[in-house]
């Protein structure tokens, strides 16, 4: 045997321990890779949803909404309502899990880092009602992630009586708004509440 054969084998030998040291790296990064995505994806999942049973002061289920939270951060909601009164209702998710009639056991509405009204994480747009009682909505909102309103007391999503003025007051009216213009936007009294419960989507 001459020696670039047994040189050539040598090689050989060694790249195919080198070859199989390749495969062993792909295969620990790609372990680590489906470990990485399987850890993260509860985070970011499209799957993380929220249920929300909507009652009157009397007891009575009067609806329900649903959150989705999106790939892209977003949150979709959808509400439906019925047997409310017609017209446009304040709607935001409220800072406490928790719906006793008349329902300030809701707390404010759900902000973090302090903002006032129209500003707070939880403010949503108005409900229109119909005639007949009803309203169909489905907004987009990049303000909270569905994951946030299972903090430590919850969330609710509240409706109110009156419509929600955003504390959108001209100061042809006043000087400013007012101090419950800014923490409620003048959206009166809460008809219906629900907690914000959480729902894993099949
Ligand atoms: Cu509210
Ligand atoms: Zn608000």
């Amino acid at each position: 045997m001459s020696t670039t054969v047994i040189k050539h084998l040598a090689n050989s030998r060694e790249l195919t321990a080198e070859g199989r040291d390749v495969r062993t790296r792909l295969g620990t990064t790609l372990i680590l890779i489906v470990s990485l995505a399987v850890l993260i994806a509860p985070a970011r999942a499209t799957d993380l949803g929220a249920e929300v049973k909507l009652h009157d002061r009397a007891g009575n289920q009067v609806g329900k909404a649903r959150l989705a939270q999106q790939g892209d951060g977003n949150v979709v909601v959808q509400v439906h309502v019925h047997d409310l009164p017609p017209g446009f209702h304040g709607f935001h998710v409220h800072a406490v899990g928790e719906c006793v009639p008349p329902f300030i056991s809701a707390g404010g509405h759900f902000d973090r880092d302090g903002h006032s009204h129209k500003s707070h994480t939880g403010d949503l747009p108005v409900l229109l009602v119909n005639t007949d009682g009803t309203a169909n909505a489905k907004l987009d909102t990049d303000r909270f992630a569905v994951a946030d309103l299972f903090d430590a007391d919850g969330s609710t999503i509240i409706i109110h009586a009156n419509p929600d003025n955003y504390a959108n007051i001209p100061n042809r009216y006043v000087a400013a708004p007012d101090a419950t213009t800014l923490a409620t936007g003048d959206a009166g009294d809460r008809i219906a509440c629900g907690v914000v419960e959480k729902v894993v989507e099949r």
